[in-house]
């Protein structure tokens, strides 16, 4: 790697006034302002009087735009650039020292080539702005769990909503001492040139570069580049898992919790299913939900052999369009304070913000995700499909008691799904860790808006990880199947599918809290309380054991639901087998799954 010289030892930084005596971490950083050239250097400490100052500052700059402090305390709203609205997966690398370890799926660029382009885009990137310090911690500081980095910005918009998504400040800098294990980030907004946008990870320095952006899932690098990319390589070393999940407990009447995570693509409900509120009649027998976590889980195996699980995180950076009291009045909830808004439509009427989906009276006057005049008779959209809300965990009115707790929480099921408008049936079970493992590789999905690029086709997100693995997915399914041998007492894996569409094209299950039916069927298997329907994808409910009380459907729509089409699914086989073609390197355990599920197909297998 070619570093940069810094040619006066501690010239930019002024040691005394740094949070930290650690000599690694004033080494990189001066390092870093000897590039950048800033004006001056801000230490976040995490102390609220300097957050309020720079909420102040951004917007006596224009970069945010105070909400109505009455209806919605402490929220501002935040604009990106129009061509800066969400994840660039074709800018995003992987630059570890090999190609053949970053694999198919991810961009690579050999690392010393890639840091001489990053650093001359440093290069006086930072002249005339201030250098933000920010330590961060993902996960609970001082837990096992716990890494830490330094993320280094010249946006103030960065520093906000890292201080929502990640726990920061001083204490960070106390918990990690003198270790030299820490995450090296630099973020440089430059002029936000399309043609020079880098989001880029050094996986073999724990180094992450962002540059010309500043759409969240590209900048607050404690998310996708630390908590997935990095850590996903982290966890491959040091034997746990990084995942792109959820967390959620569910309480049953006598009172227990037991703890789910789910893998489901960018914007196909991770959030709500998380803060799910379940049906009315369930809720009256006294079942409810717990959040603990709505995008990552981090997971390690517990001195008990149960795998446990923490989410990295200390907010929601939640996809707006579509959240309403009706869909998930937990998260709308949790924006009332405290929450920056990015894309959204201002309300002109009361200075508040609207989107679509939030409820059926648009503001008859509004300033669009672009700043433009917009009426309910305009054209285009109000709020961006991809805007977002960046919303304390703590704003959250179901959020988990084990939310703080620095062991995490046993996890009893692995849920994985996507949008599928056939193939997948509502849900079913693997029929063990190994066969689980292979329903992720397979699981494939519509795309969102949560990246640049065609909405709606399908494409293969195995575990939900495709823009996120950060080395080969081949080696990435044999950490998974490495952590089955070792985890005594694994959780069960299961698959479901909310999207099925019915003939005309509707969704034929209704979802959001009724999706707490299918979650009542996965945690009795889960606990090996209720017998199932043996089929070629796995084990299936038997129709009578999912509750459906209250809703209007009858079996046989419920049959359809969970329904195989068998041609439908040998020609996914041979999808499938396609990809793992793509793919390489694929570890013959899931070859094996994949002949398996392809016989039982071919041989007819009937429900048993
Ligand atoms: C997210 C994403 O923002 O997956 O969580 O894109
Ligand atoms: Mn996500």
């Amino acid at each position: 790697m070619t570093k940069p010289e810094s040619k006066t030892a501690l010239k930019w930084m002024d040691a005394a006034s740094a949070l930290t005596k650690n000599e690694a971490v004033l080494q990189w950083m001066e390092e870093m302002a000897a590039m950048t050239q800033p004006d001056k250097i801000v230490w976040i400490t995490g102390e609220e009087e300097q957050l309020e100052a720079l909420r102040a500052q951004a917007v006596e700059e224009g970069i945010l735009i105070k909400l109505n402090e009455y209806k919605l305390p402490g929220c501002y709203l935040h604009r990106t650039d129009p061509d800066d609205v969400a994840r660039v997966e074709d800018r995003t690398f992987i630059c570890c020292e090999r190609e053949e370890d970053a694999g198919p799926t991810n961009h690579w660029m050999d690392p010393k080539e890639m840091y001489e382009k990053m650093y001359a885009l440093a290069d006086g990137a930072y002249k005339g702005r201030t250098m933000y310090v920010i330590p961060y911690s993902m996960s609970i500081i001082g837990s096992p769990f716990a890494k830490y980095g330094f993320e280094l910005t010249d946006s103030i918009y960065v520093v906000l909503n890292m201080a929502i998504m990640t726990r920061i400040g001083k204490a960070v800098c106390d918990a990690l001492g003198d270790d030299t294990g820490f995450i090296k980030g630099l973020h440089c907004q430059c002029d936000l040139d399309k043609e020079n946008k880098y989001i880029v990870h050094f996986p073999q320095d724990n180094t992450i570069i962002s540059m010309n952006s500043n759409y969240g899932g590209n900048v607050l690098q404690g998310k996708k580049c630390f908590a997935l990319r990095i850590a996903s390589n982290l966890g491959r070393q040091e034997g746990w898992m990084a995942e792109h999940m959820l967390i959620l407990g569910i309480q049953n009447p006598r009172g227990e919790i037991k703890y789910i995570s789910a893998a489901f693509p960018s914007a196909c409900g991770k959030t709500n299913l998380a803060m799910l509120i379940p049906p009315e009649g369930l809720q009256r027998w006294g079942w409810r939900v717990w959040c603990v976590g709505d995008d990552i889980a981090w997971l390690r195996i517990g001195k008990d052999g149960r795998l446990w699980a923490v989410n990295p995180e200390n907010g929601f950076f939640g996809v707006a369009p579509g959240t309403s009291m009706k869909s998930n009045p937990n998260a709308l909830i949790s924006t009332h304070k405290d929450t920056i808004f990015t894309n959204v439509a201002l309300d002109l009427s009361d200075n508040t913000v609207w989107w679509e989906g939030l409820n059926k009276t648009p503001p008859a006057r509004a300033i669009d995700w672009r700043g433009r005049p917009w009426t309910p008779q305009s054209p285009e959209k109000a709020a961006h499909p991809n805007s977002r809300f960046t919303a304390p965990a703590r704003n959250c009115p179901c959020l988990s008691p084990e939310f703080d707790n620095p062991e995490g929480v046993p996890i009893s099921a692995i849920i994985f799904g996507g949008r599928r408008a056939k193939t997948a049936p509502l849900v079913y079970q693997s029929f063990n860790w190994q066969h689980g493992v292979f329903v992720g590789s397979i699981m494939a999905s519509e795309t969102t808006a949560a990246a640049t690029g065609q909405v709606g086709v399908v494409r293969r997100d195995p575990m939900a990880m495709l823009p996120f693995c950060g080395y080969h997915m081949g080696d990435y399914w044999q950490h998974w199947l490495d952590m089955g041998k070792k985890i005594p007492h694994p959780p069960k894996i299961f698959n479901v599918n909310w999207f099925r569409t019915d003939d005309e094209g509707h969704f034929a299950w209704p979802g959001f809290g009724d999706n707490m039916r299918v979650l009542q069927w996965i945690i009795s298997r889960a606990d090996d309380e209720i017998g199932a329907a043996e089929t070629a994808l796995g084990y299936e409910p038997n129709t009578h054991d999912i509750d459906m009380e209250g809703l209007e459907m009858s079996m046989y729509d419920m049959r359809r639901l969970l329904s195989v089409d068998r041609d439908l699914w040998l020609q996914e086989c041979s999808d499938a087998r396609a990809y793992y073609e793509k793919i390489g390197k694929v570890p013959e355990e899931l070859y094996e799954e994949l002949d398996a599920l392809e016989m039982r197909l071919n041989r007819g297998y009937k429900r048993k």
